[in-house]
């Protein structure tokens, strides 16, 4: 461990120390670790390796006997978790021993359904079908749905193998559900997708403000940085929900869902009225605010209470608390992306950090955290909405310099970017995409209003290929060919965290049957298309990650210093950018934030103020469907669709096993529900039956649903942000009632 890194732990404190609060649940899954490791025991060797979950990037030390992985702790030598994991980390290698495991590829033949078949004959099938809906309609014809779950140099290899190979120009990814208002907001405001922040901002910021965000459940390590903060910090939630990080905080909000947009405008009139502002930082480093000043003059304390259902003291309050924070921090996740509106409320958090200078600061910063383990790494490669590194598919200087570094004639590159995933099923709708070729990703669960999506699966698609872990998803199940992965555990490569750091997985055990690894994979669907020898030079993850490197030079997320795997190891993680010149300068800094200088990456140099009228509810609630559905995470111990947590017996103890719905007294007491009986919930798409939790978190009129159940889909309306496509989850209107 280098000079830096190690002054940098003596500075914190010890995990004993540490008087963070253990959740009942954290407690549980380290004891019933602890108790194995290292007594018992006595690993040979450990191996440290990024946990595949959440976007918090904590590392993790398998133990190694007799070459297979028998254990693993927490590392507390690295930087993000200092020891630390939450459930989900403790039980990371559980998933992988489950048995419905793919161990070979399977290909439907009409009527007998799924049947297992050799590699070969899966790699020429792929071919052979794809090729042919080519060449019958157009390369348009075809697309690929990806993720942010599988490494950058698996991700980097589709994009390109998919694009500038097979000729395909349609692929998006799930990051789309997830994280594309934040891009858009940031390449908009900043001029680049890049997140300010460093994890320590956590624990130096003076004011923290969580919006639309359960760090507690969600970023359960990053929350415990928040409660290591010695400053006492001020921590204010805004959440239209009590959640377990609102129980938490100093301040809790809770905003009628959707008007955060509104709140946001009005804490900006507000402090202009008061001159709460960083006038140097205006007018140095920003442009627009002037327009702004005068766009928000409508947002008055009236209008604000009345659309937020705020009271006016409270909105003065939390206006006055971040004018009197030296360091101010906004932070804000799903309850501000998944909105039709997300792009601008991302950005109206974005207006406030830079109007009251409180960006480019330890301790500050408009701070998006991203949600899966490397959503950041499917940001700058996965060659889907942008071209590699964060470039841009309709710029001939672009796809020029990309053509030259990979070596490939330009007019590989499309000059037309990929429709977004919702139009991506638009167009397997209307008959104009036929082939679809889904990987790491379970949206036969986790789409937006799943029923049509289903059907078009099974009514329109000619064919449908799904890569998983798992023959048993709701995807998978559909699929005409299912190709097994390898996953988590099973394969190397790097992943990028939510502040911007990569980090390793090494592959700690063998893949079950034949599964192979999504890189091996796609190498050997490459061979069979005949693009084999463009993809030459990609033998292994680490000499992709070379590849991949050489993309970034000159770009702002430049990480070509970065010498090797090995080297991201000892330093523990390297945030971007860590370019040449950087690496020239010694080892990166443990903690770097972004914009320290106040220049951003338009031309001029400045941060965009951008703004827009708000929009009401594209489903309003109404007399019959009267009450507003909020879908979300529910418990740390349980992921998404649930493909790999379900798998642990310890996750599921520490997790509910069946579907409930958190509804308030009052409106419980008006239907006639009592708790833990049975209600039906309807929305003009579907219908789904859940045990009554009567909970004064919701507020009157609201419902909460977990995502992590494969029925709540089924209601959910599909409606999306119009820059950045993200689907709006956490808005419907839906009717319920006491099941008969
Ligand atoms: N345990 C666990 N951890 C995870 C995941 C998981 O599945 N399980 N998934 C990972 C991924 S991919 C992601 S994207 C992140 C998501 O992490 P979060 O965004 O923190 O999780 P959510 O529960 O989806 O949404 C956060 C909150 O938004 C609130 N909300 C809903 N509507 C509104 C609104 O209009 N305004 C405001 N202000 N708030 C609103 C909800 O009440 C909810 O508490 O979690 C990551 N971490
Ligand atoms: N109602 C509602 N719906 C939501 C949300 C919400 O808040 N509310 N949140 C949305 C968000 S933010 C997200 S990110 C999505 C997540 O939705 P999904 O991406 O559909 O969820 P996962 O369960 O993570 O699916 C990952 C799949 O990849 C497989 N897998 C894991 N590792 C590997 C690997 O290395 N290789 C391969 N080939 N397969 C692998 C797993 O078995 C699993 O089937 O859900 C979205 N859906
Ligand atoms: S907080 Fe996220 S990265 Fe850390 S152990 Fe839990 S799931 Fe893994
Ligand atoms: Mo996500």
């Amino acid at each position: 461990m280098g000079g830096k890194m190690k002054s940098f732990f003596k500075n914190r404190l010890s995990l004993k120390d540490r008087n963070g609060p253990l959740t009942k649940e954290l407690r549980l899954a380290q004891n019933s670790a602890f108790g194995m490791v290292p007594e018992r025991l006595n690993p040979e060797r450990t191996l440290p390796s990024i946990c595949g979950y959440c976007s918090t990037g904590c590392q993790l030390d398998i133990h190694m006997q007799g070459g297979e992985p028998v254990n693993l702790s927490a590392s507390s030598d690295y930087p993000v978790n200092l020891g630390m994991a939450c459930p989900k980390g403790w039980e990371a290698l559980t998933p992988l021993k489950a048995s419905d495991r793919g161990v070979v590829p399977l290909l439907r033949h009409s009527s007998e359904g799924q049947n297992p078949v050799s590699w070969e004959i899966a790699f020429e099938t792929f071919t052979q079908r794809f090729k042919a809906l080519q060449q019958k309609h157009g390369n348009e014809a075809v697309a690929w749905l990806g993720t942010g779950q599988i490494t950058n140099e698996e991700m980097g290899l589709l994009g390109a193998l998919a694009k500038f190979g097979m000729g395909w120009i349609h692929g998006d990814g799930n990051t789309r559900q997830c994280m594309a208002s934040a891009v858009t907001a940031y390449k908009q405001s900043f001029g680049f997708d890049a997140p300010p922040y460093s994890y320590e901002d956590l624990e130096i910021s003076e004011t923290l403000v969580f919006i639309g965000a359960n760090p507690a459940i969600a970023h359960p390590i990053l929350w415990h940085r928040v409660m290591l903060n010695p400053n006492r910090p001020d921590i204010i939630v805004i959440d239209p929900r009590v959640t377990e990080t609102s129980s938490a905080a100093t301040l809790h909000l809770p905003i009628r869902p959707k008007s955060d947009l509104t709140l946001f405008y009005a804490l900006a009139h507000l402090m202009i009225q008061e001159q709460w502002l960083d006038k140097d930082f205006i007018s140095a480093h920003t442009s627009g605010f002037d327009s702004y000043a005068r766009f928000v003059e409508p947002f008055n304390l009236e209008c604000a209470s009345r659309e937020t259902g705020l009271e006016r003291e409270v909105i003065c309050d939390l206006a006055r608390r971040i004018h009197e924070s030296k360091a101010a921090s906004f932070w804000w996740t799903m309850g501000v992306n998944q909105g039709y509106q997300g792009t601008r409320t991302a950005q109206s958090i974005i207006n406030l950090a830079l109007m009251t200078g409180n960006i480019g600061r330890p301790g500050t910063g408009a701070n998006s955290i991203t949600g899966q383990c490397n959503a950041m790494g499917s940001r700058l490669f996965s060659n889907t909405s942008s071209l590699f590194a964060g470039r841009n598919f309709e710029n001939n200087k672009d796809r020029a310099s990309v053509a030259g570094l990979l070596d490939i004639p330009v007019e590989h590159v499309p000059s037309q970017p990929s429709l977004p995933y919702d139009r991506i099923i638009d167009a397997v709708e209307a008959g104009e995409i036929k082939g679809l070729w889904i990987i790491a990703t379970n949206p036969g669960h986790s789409w937006i209003d799943q029923s049509r999506w289903l059907r078009l699966l099974r009514e329109k698609l000619e064919f449908l290929v799904v890569q998983d872990m798992y023959y048993s998803t709701e995807t998978a199940r559909e699929a005409d060919l299912f190709l097994p992965a390898a996953g988590w555990g099973e394969k190397s490569g790097t992943f990028i965290n939510s502040e911007r750091r990569l980090g390793v997985i090494q592959s700690v055990a063998t893949p079950p049957g034949e599964a192979r690894s999504d890189f091996e994979i796609f190498k050997g669907i490459a061979e069979h298309w005949g693009c084999g020898e463009m993809f030459e030079s990609w033998k292994s993850p680490e000499e992709a990650f070379s590849i991949l490197k050489k993309l970034t030079i000159d770009q702002p997320c430049d990480i070509s210093g970065v010498e090797n795997y090995d080297m991201l190891v000892e330093q523990g993680g390297i945030q971007w950018p860590y370019s040449q010149a950087l690496a020239q300068e010694g080892p990166a800094q443990p903690e770097r934030r972004l914009y320290e200088d106040g220049r951003f990456f338009h031309e001029d140099g400045r941060a965009r103020f951008i703004f827009e009228a708000v929009q009401s509810p594209p489903e309003p609630t109404d007399e019959y469907y009267s009450f507003w559905l909020i879908t979300g995470r529910a418990s740390s111990a349980q992921w998404h669709t649930q493909t790999r947590t379900a798998k642990s017996l310890i996750l599921r103890e520490l997790s509910p096993q069946c579907l409930y719905v958190d509804i308030h007294p009052q409106d419980a007491t008006a239907l006639g529900i009592q708790q833990e009986e049975l209600v039906e919930i309807k929305s003009r798409r579907g219908r789904v039956r859940a045990v009554a939790r009567v909970i004064a978190a919701v507020r009157p009129g609201q419902i909460f649903l977990p995502m992590h159940d494969s029925s709540v889909n089924q209601l959910t309306h599909p409606s999306f942000d119009p820059y950045s496509r993200q689907p709006s989850y956490k808005a419907c209107a839906v009717h319920v009632q006491k099941k008969s």
